[in-house]
């Protein structure tokens, strides 16, 4: 069955939940990021209003650069930029309800980022889906006062470069038979993924547009890129991509634990053990298919049987088995001095557990 999949992007979104909360800002450049500090400010944009935009400010621009752009606008005689500090929990909130709305349209959604996401349309004609992406917007616009932009397409990666390409406040719907070749004349870092370093590897080979990755064999490409980058760009240049909506964190979990012959408290020997239990939940996890876990705990049980479990969970999230070592290894270290154990008891038991997956 063909797929119909929107994605959703807020335009300038920090600087617009700003810019409607603070109506006397209306119509003038605003940036939220670090302190400028008067010009001395360290840290980044974090996003500008398309008014600051025109100023030549971006997201991840130095704050101190966008300082000096708004002085020469200054001299130029245009309104300085508003620089605002910027509320995240906010904007979590706004995240949320935004969500909340398009849930009401789709029953499969991913939340991608703060302020977008991608929403599964079934059976439905293009006019109907047209009507309902407008909707989205309408209702966005009508409960937060914000605008977004959306776009319309076969597959994720359609979907999201169409959602880019009339921004702000647009609406790009782009049917499957024509996605090849609403891609081709675009430049290649408009694909997902395509960062400066694949840029610069393109671009060495002259191949400046996406239609020019396509006069590479697959062969060359992963010979350039690695199987499964190379693979991948060799379908996304043809428009082709099959990831699918990734909609919840599985609460699942996957553990493994050893009870050793003897008690004890030798550090290579835990250390090692460890290793092994980590080595085990990781090769379980990729065997079930996922691709990220969030969360990592270790249990220690001592000799007289007291047990503790300590948990970390990482920012975003984690995919590899060095991760799982590293976060593991700073979980157990406390567990050697004062910190876990200050009667310095020997270990019964060791267990390593992953929590939440994707
Ligand atoms: P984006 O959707 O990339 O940017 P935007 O919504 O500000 O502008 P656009 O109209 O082009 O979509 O990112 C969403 C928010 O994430 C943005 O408002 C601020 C935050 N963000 C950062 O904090 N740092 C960054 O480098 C980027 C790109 C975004
Ligand atoms: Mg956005």
């Amino acid at each position: 069955m063909e797929r119909i999949i929107g994605h959703l992007d807020m335009d300038a979104f920090f600087a617009a939940v700003e810019e409607r909360d603070r109506p006397e800002l209306n119509g003038l450049p605003i940036v939220v990021g670090a302190d400028p500090d008067g010009g001395y400010g360290r840290g980044v944009v974090s996003t500008a209003n398309y008014k600051a935009r025109e100023y030549g400010i971006h997201s991840a621009l130095p704050i101190s650069r966008a300082w000096r752009f708004s002085e020469e606008a200054k001299k130029q005689g245009k309104p300085a930029v508003i620089f605002l500090r910027g509320n995240f929990k906010k904007y979590e909130e706004v995240s949320a309800n935004i969500i909340e709305i398009i849930k009401k349209y789709s029953e499969t959604v991913e939340q991608a980022s703060i302020d977008e996401a991608y929403f599964e349309l079934i059976w439905l004609s293009d006019n109907q889906v047209e009507e309902i992406a407008k909707k989205i917007k309408e209702e966005v616009y009508e409960k937060e006062k914000l605008t977004s932009s959306v776009g319309i397409g076969p597959n994720k990666l359609i979907a999201k470069i169409a959602s880019d390409f009339k921004k702000p406040d647009g609406l790009t719907v782009v049917r499957a038979e024509d996605a090849e070749k609403f891609l081709e004349p675009m430049g290649v870092r408009k694909i997902p993924g395509i960062g400066p370093k694949t840029e610069e590897a393109l671009s060495a080979r002259k191949i400046f547009l996406i239609k020019d990755i396509k006069n590479l064999s697959k062969e060359g490409l992963t010979g350039l890129f690695g199987k499964k980058w190379g693979e991948a760009l060799y379908d996304k240049a043809r428009g082709i991509d099959n990831s699918p909506l990734v909609t919840e964190w599985e609460a699942k979990s996957i553990g493994e634990q050893e009870t050793f012959q003897k008690d004890t408290i030798e550090i290579n020997f835990l250390m090692e053990s460890l290793d092994s239990l980590c080595k085990n939940v990781f090769s379980r996890f990729e065997k079930e298919g996922f691709l990220n876990f969030r969360t990592i705990s270790i249990t220690v049980r001592f000799a007289d049987f007291e047990t503790k479990t300590r948990a970390h969970t990482i920012k975003g999230s984690a995919s590899s088995l060095k991760i799982l070592l590293q976060e593991g290894m700073k979980l157990l270290m406390p567990f050697f001095d004062k910190r876990e154990n200050p009667h310095h008891k020997q270990v019964r038991l060791l267990g390593v557990r992953i929590e939440k997956f994707l």
